[in-house]
């Protein structure tokens, strides 16, 4: 699973997603980006998997991660087209969901290609080039289906016809800058669309860059960016990319001590991995074996041998049984011994939909 960064020249794309992998790349005020995008994955901070620590006392203890890829858009050059184009739109494209950054912060040694601070303005400009990138491939689409359709066999026109039909509705949307995800399709209809991979029909997180002076203010700020993009995305969450980026880049101790000293609540970043990975519909479940406690990230509505095939295939194929306790019912009796004697343990077939916080032991014969 993979999110892609974007956002206008200088926004902080780069220290974000440094901050967010603790990674060193460069970033600078005035010199373009490299095109060679940045990669590299984040750990996902998992508050109950301190409490299974304190509960298992395992030797290792593994988070899972996400991956970020850092691309630098280069400045707009006109509005009559879309700007995100080869290598660029297929970082997008692969991309499962998107992070926008978006300027907050004031700062006069970096410059605003709009040479002023506005980040309602910033998201539209965004946001449009995201819808005129769909628009290029729709039309795309439209005109190779016109002449597919001249050469079409009986037995293909019906579903040449029905994908034009789908397109046109797609494309008014598009048309009023309302976004693919916004549009009301069935399921079908979505199901229909994946092939092309619009940006609009994926999902976004817009993380809007505040200075160190607006951090007092950053829960405002959110809430009035977040009416600003009410179609567009689906969470607005602030941070001071700069600061969690020097944060990020001390021990864990160390970055506590900063963090109590400024006043900061929970890391702003872990919020940010957090919502990421909500956004990628994705749950965890936690395994313990051999005194390693492990997070594992499936998709919602995966099944007990699926996510045992996450760990290893032979589990997957020799798979018997799934030995399974939430949470919140092992939390409750404070140790698995507690949670047999209360019957709270269960034995679930290959069948069993895996939910959020299961701890799971996977029985298996190969
Ligand atoms: N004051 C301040 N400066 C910041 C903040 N975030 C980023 N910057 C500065 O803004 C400049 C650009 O940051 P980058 O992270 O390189 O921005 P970018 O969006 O990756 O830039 P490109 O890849 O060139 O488009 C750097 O000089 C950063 O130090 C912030 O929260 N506050
Ligand atoms: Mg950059």
């Amino acid at each position: 699973m993979e999110i892609c960064i974007i956002g206008l020249p200088k926004s902080g794309k780069t220290t974000v997603f440094n901050a967010l992998t603790r990674g060193k790349s460069q970033i600078a005020a005035y010199a373009p980006s490299a095109l060679e995008p940045n990669i590299g994955v984040a750990k996902i901070k998992e508050p109950r998997l301190q409490v299974l620590e304190t509960m298992f006392k395992p030797k290792k203890t593994t988070l899972a991660e996400i991956r970020y890829v850092d691309i630098a858009l280069t400045a707009r050059s006109t509005r009559k087209g879309s700007n995100i184009s080869g290598q660029f739109l297929n970082y997008l494209s692969n991309a499962n969901a998107l992070l926008h950054v978006v300027r907050a912060f004031e700062d006069e040694n970096v410059p605003h290609i709009e040479d002023s601070i506005d980040p309602k303005r910033d998201i539209a400009i965004m946001d449009l080039e995201l819808v005129l990138s769909d628009l290029v491939i729709i039309e795309r689409r439209f005109e190779r289906l016109e002449t597919l359709l001249k050469s079409a066999k009986p037995g293909e026109r019906d579903s040449f016809i029905k994908e034009q039909a789908l397109l046109q509705k797609i494309k008014a949307g598009l048309d009023k800058e309302i976004p693919i995800w916004q549009q009301g399709l069935s399921q079908e209809e979505i199901r229909n669309l994946t092939n092309y991979q619009c940006l609009t029909a994926k999902p976004m997180l817009v993380v809007i860059n505040i200075g160190e002076k607006q951090l007092p203010r950053s829960a405002s700020i959110e809430t009035e960016l977040r009416s600003a993009c009410r179609y567009t995305s689906f969470e607005v969450a602030a941070l001071c990319g700069k600061l969690e980026m020097e944060l990020s880049q001390l021990d864990d101790s160390e970055a506590e001590e900063f963090r109590r000293e400024l006043g900061l609540a929970e890391p702003a970043l872990d919020r940010i991995v957090r919502l990421s990975h909500q956004l990628l519909g994705l749950i965890s479940f936690f395994t313990t074996v051999s005194s390693e406690l492990k997070a594992w990230t499936i998709p919602r509505g995966t099944t007990a041998s699926q996510a045992a095939g996450k760990i290893h295939t032979d589990i997957e194929k020799g798979f018997i049984r799934a030995e399974v306790i939430s949470f919140d019912d092992l939390n409750k009796c404070d140790s698995i011994a507690e949670a047999k004697k209360q019957g709270l343990l269960r034995l679930e077939g290959k069948n069993y939909v895996v939910h959020d916080g299961d701890i799971v032991t996977f029985l298996f014969n190969i």
